[in-house]
């Protein structure tokens, strides 16, 4: 077997051992040990754009990018083909699938067998976290796709100065990756190899692996994002006492130049690309929005007794539909150049084309399948869960500190959902052990939701899919996070997707939700008081700043009322959600009391609980209630 360098580049034993062990069970032509140079990834773009499997964009309209077709049959990350293989199932939880290891490996093995033959093996040593940083960790990924290395090499940091600060003891995450698409001599290759009928990806949290089989795409194979840095890195969060969270991470800076960071949890869907690049509305002279991270926030106490974050990632792997200039233009701008699209459309000038990119569609198009397409076809010319993987260092608003090691001081966490009904548009936890009630019961309604029964799909810190360990274990970390520092970050429920009886939004949303996250960061600095409603403290009125937007004191309340009747019917199914680890005695007690406390409050509080009138005169509300 070929390889580009002796196994002496790395005086890392253990690496060097896994490597040819893992190149022995799954038999590849050649093993290419990644150094992350310009000429790397030179080589293997020719080696992509030679077999078809990328199509070079226009230079004039994006330098350096390309567009890649996957498989239809491989477009999105595929949640019951992912499992946590821990020694005991409770370990596991009821929100995920488990088999056991010493079962789980017998498949593998037999899988695995011969499954790069044909194929080179790339060696991947990536950080996730600033290279060096004490919050950041090491994987390695195995993968016989090139495709992902290139990818890679976006998302993450990779190569040389990665083994270096690896070392020769250090410890890193093994990840093994293939397309499972073994090459008989002389076969020719697909444009887009893959296994979509044997899909596994599978983590053992106790020896803190990751193997993935069959899938190309996205979360399933690009090991470092929701593999490792969310469902391992929860596990060694847990056992470490940090957090691995799935958050972006923002940056607001007010007109004097004081900066606050939020970091958020939303689950897919609700624009947390578009919030993490916000830009300021009218009326908001002098404020500033930056980036940290769209995605993934790693978080550890300071010496302070702060928390402080990073952004996991070094790049964003975003969906393109209904990115725009117009709903976020620095997504665009990050993807100008050096960028790759996945399952976008093709225009006759070699430029990318989604739905929502521009109010009118290009007369003809092919699609993200390479069929001809026109306006009136229909077929949509994109993928729905299109991407584009874009350096973040490309983005215009990215945050100075982004890739400061010690992280960035967070101040407040803030949990959302999709949630068309009844949901205020932002409201404070009384306290933290209240606040990780509130992450724990966010959510959004299920999209295709054929009857009332079960509305919500309940989505605790946006982490369901991505917990790599008891949930109900999880609720009890956070629970004693917040106990474990003086200072720990505010916590707030915001929704932007309430709707009237007409089925329209109630709320702009997009650059307007600044004036939400502006009443965060004057709650977090203590600037302004609050009203006391049955879900948490709710801004009055006249603490939002509402400069250039015409937005009345009804249309306010009709964001911010809360019906007692419906809350209280969201309150019984938060309960019914919560009994799933109650039944396995893993509800932590202070669940319990939240939730008696909750229905308390609604009882308590007549048929529908209005936003009380504040004061004038602002921060006044200070001395009324809240603080
Ligand atoms: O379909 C995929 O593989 C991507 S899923 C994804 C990608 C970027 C950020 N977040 C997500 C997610 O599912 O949360
Ligand atoms: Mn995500």
């Amino acid at each position: 077997m070929r390889t580009n360098l002796t196994a002496r580049t790395t005086g890392n034993k253990k690496l060097v051992a896994w490597v040819e062990r893992i190149a022995a069970l799954c038999g590849p032509d050649s093993v290419h040990w990644c150094d992350g140079t310009e000429k790397e990834k030179a080589g293997l773009e020719k080696i992509l754009v030679g077999k078809g499997a990328l199509i070079p964009l226009n230079p004039k309209k994006h330098p350096g990018s390309f567009l890649c077709r996957s498989n239809p049959a491989d477009v999105a990350r595929m949640e019951h083909r992912t499992f946590i293989c821990s020694e005991k199932e409770s370990d596991a939880g009821p929100t995920n699938n488990w088999m056991a290891p010493a079962e789980m490996r017998v498949k593998l093995e037999v899988l695995f067998t011969g499954c790069m033959k044909g194929r080179v093996l790339y060696v991947v040593p990536y950080s996730m976290g600033p290279v060096g940083s004490h919050i950041s960790k090491i994987g390695v990924e195995i993968t016989d796709s090139p495709y992902v290395v290139l990818s890679l090499r976006i998302t993450t940091r990779i190569g040389a100065r990665v083994l270096k600060a690896l070392g020769d003891e250090g410890a890193f995450v093994p990840c093994v990756h293939s397309v499972g698409a073994p090459l008989a001599a002389g076969e020719k290759d697909a444009v887009w190899p893959c296994r979509p009928e044997d899909v596994y990806i599978v983590h053992y949290p106790e020896s803190r692996e990751i193997w993935s089989f069959g899938s190309g795409y996205g979360g399933n194979a690009l090991l470092g994002k929701k593999c490792l840095a969310l469902r391992i890195a929860s596990v060694m969060a847990r056992d470490e006492g940090w957090l691995a969270e799935h958050m972006l991470i923002v940056g607001i800076e007010d007109p004097q130049g004081e900066k606050t960071y939020i970091a958020a949890a939303f689950p897919s869907a609700c624009g947390k690309t578009n919030l993490a690049m916000l830009i300021p509305p009218n009326g908001f002279k002098g404020w500033k929005v930056f980036t940290v991270g769209d995605d993934i926030a790693w978080i550890k106490a300071g010496p302070d007794g702060r928390f402080y974050a990073v952004n996991a990632e070094a790049g964003f792997f975003g969906v393109a539909p209904g990115t725009s200039p117009l709903t976020n233009k620095n997504a665009i701008e990050s993807c100008r150049a050096g960028a790759i699209f996945t399952n976008t459309a093709l225009t006759d000038d070699g430029d990318v084309w989604w739905e929502g990119l521009s109010a009118q569609a290009p007369k003809h198009l092919l699609d993200w399948m390479g069929q001809d397409w026109t306006p009136d076809c229909g077929r949509l010319a994109a993928h729905p869960n299109a991407r584009f993987t874009a350096p973040a260092a490309h983005c215009p608003c990215i945050d100075p500190d982004w890739e400061n090691p010690k992280g960035v001081p967070i101040s407040a966490f803030v949990f959302g959902g999709r949630l068309s009904k009844n949901a205020p548009l932002v409201y404070q936890s009384f306290n933290w052990d209240h606040g990780v009630y509130m992450a724990a019961t966010a959510g959004s309604e299920k999209t295709a939701a054929a009857d009332n029964a079960e509305p919500v799909r309940y989505d605790p810190m946006a982490m369901l899919p991505f917990c790599g360990y008891n949930m109900g274990d999880y609720f009890a970390h956070w629970l004693q996070m917040g106990r474990a520092v003086p200072r720990p970050p505010k916590i707030f429920r915001v929704n932007w997707f309430r709707k009237d009886a007409g089925g329209n939004f109630v709320w702009p949303g997009f650059g307007d939700n600044l004036r939400v996250l502006k009443w965060i960061v004057d709650r977090v600095r203590g600037r302004v008081g609050a009203a006391e409603g049955p879900l948490g403290f709710m801004p009055f009125y006249e603490d939002i700043l509402w400069k250039g937007l015409a937005y009345s004191r009804e249309e306010f309340a009709a964001v911010s009322d809360v019906d007692a009747g419906e809350a209280l019917q969201e309150a019984e199914g938060q309960r019914l959600f919560l009994d799933t680890f109650a039944k396995i005695g893993k509800l932590p007690e202070e669940f319990v009391h939240e939730q008696r406390m909750l229905v308390l409050r609604l009882k308590r509080c007549g048929a529908k609980w209005r936003l009380p009138s504040g004061c004038k005169r602002r921060g006044t509300a200070l001395a009324r209630k809240g603080q």
